[in-house]
């Protein structure tokens, strides 16, 4: 990374960064997708074939979510301060997940790939409503006024990802290209860190252990993201110089 430049780094965060905060990962031990059947809960089909099911499933995250149980951890913070304090430098945060402990952590800038909790749209219009509170398929959408047409506004399976143009185009142009708690299991995000290497960036995995892709990465970082990612963004800041 050239010191007399702007750094241009790319952040992607996935389940395990709030696996800390008490929000269940995806793949590991007790994790959502051992209690449920993934497309029957997060896939267009899955929805079309029993809607209820489907907010039922996205109702008890998002009272998770929305609970005093859940809070931004360490890991978030640190994240959050790099954004704000590391000079001379460009920081894009992309994460896959659908909670919102990033905002919550202050983070200034965040782009959600796979969608929001907190979100609800309209299948016909598209329009995009904040939702706090339990949505059932008889709900009828604000805009519309007709039952059945509000969808969590997640990406599924199958369906495209969110903005992968303007991730595409951060990724290939960035210095430093830094992975944190994502199994590498889910396309495309797990094929970033081969977009940002081959564009010659140094990529960082923050993991408890190997991913899929940990080959794709030259460094790693082993261990809790509220204890690694806090050490390391302070190195980070401690080692840069104020380029006036
Ligand atoms: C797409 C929203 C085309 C839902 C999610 C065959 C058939 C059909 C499709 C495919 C196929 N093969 C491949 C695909 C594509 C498919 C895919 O990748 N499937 C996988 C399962 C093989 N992908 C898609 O369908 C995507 N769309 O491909 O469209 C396209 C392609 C390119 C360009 C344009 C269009 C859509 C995928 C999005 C699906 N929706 N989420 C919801 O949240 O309910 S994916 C879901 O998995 C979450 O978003 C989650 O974020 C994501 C990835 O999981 P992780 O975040 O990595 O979480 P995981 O539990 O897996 O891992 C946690 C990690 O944290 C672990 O490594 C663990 O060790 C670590 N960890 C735990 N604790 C800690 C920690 N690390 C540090 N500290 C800790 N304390």
């Amino acid at each position: 990374m050239s010191d007399n430049k702007n750094k241009k780094i790319v952040i992607l965060t996935g389940a395990g960064i709030s696996a800390e905060s008490g929000i269940k990962t995806f793949r590991d031990q007790n994790g959502l997708w051992e209690d449920h059947n993934i497309l029957e809960v997060a896939s267009p089909q899955g929805f079309e074939r029993d809607p209820e099911l489907v907010h039922r499933f996205y109702n008890m995250r998002r009272k998770q979510l929305l609970s005093s149980e859940v809070a931004p951890n360490e890991a978030h913070l640190a994240v959050a301060r790099l954004q704000r304090e590391l000079p001379n430098s460009e920081i894009f945060l992309i994460t896959q997940n659908v909670d919102n402990l990033h905002e919550r952590a202050g983070s200034p800038q965040v782009l959600h790939m796979h969608g929001e909790l907190t979100k609800m749209r309209c299948i016909e219009s598209k329009k995009v409503f904040e939702i706090k509170e339990n949505i059932s398929a008889h709900r009828a959408c604000p805009c519309c006024l007709k039952e059945g047409n509000l969808r969590p506004h997640i990406v599924w399976f199958g369906e495209t990802p969110f903005s992968m143009d303007e991730i595409y185009h951060h990724t290939a142009q960035c210095d430093l290209f830094i992975a944190i708690g994502t199994s590498g299991v889910v396309y495309p995000a797990a094929m970033l860190v081969d977009l940002a290497r081959e564009n010659g960036a140094h990529t960082l995995e923050f993991n408890l252990n190997d991913t899929q892709v940990s080959d794709s990465f030259h460094q790693h970082i082993v261990g809790p993201a509220s204890q690694t990612v806090p050490k390391y963004v302070e190195e980070l800041l401690n080692s840069t110089p104020h380029i006036t």
